[in-house]
């Protein structure tokens, strides 16, 4: 299965709403804040835009907060119950 790795920054709402999401539900994946030069740069070299929060699943990038929760939703709590 692909690397999860969220870039966010703190003060970003719809990052708190994708980590309020995880922290819920129990979901620990890496996390990267772009307050660090270094990962904005990757964020913007991979996902060419410059907007958190972005999900990378391996080296493609996932943005929209809405979209990163059903993402993550699918993948880890509705397989759950199956
Ligand atoms: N519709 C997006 C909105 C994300 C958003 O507006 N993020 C802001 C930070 S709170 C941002 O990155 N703005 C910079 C930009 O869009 O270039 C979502 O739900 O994820």
């Amino acid at each position: 299965m692909e690397q999860l790795t969220l870039y966010y920054l703190p003060s970003c709402p719809y990052c708190l709403k994708v980590l309020r999401f995880m922290e819920k539900s129990g979901i620990i994946i890496d996390l990267e804040s772009t307050s660090e030069p270094a990962n904005q740069q990757r964020l913007l070299d991979v996902g060419k835009k410059n907007q958190v929060p972005c999900l990378f699943i391996g080296e493609k990038p996932l943005y929209e907060s809405d979209d990163i929760i059903a993402y993550l939703n699918e993948r880890f709590v509705s397989r759950d119950k199956t």
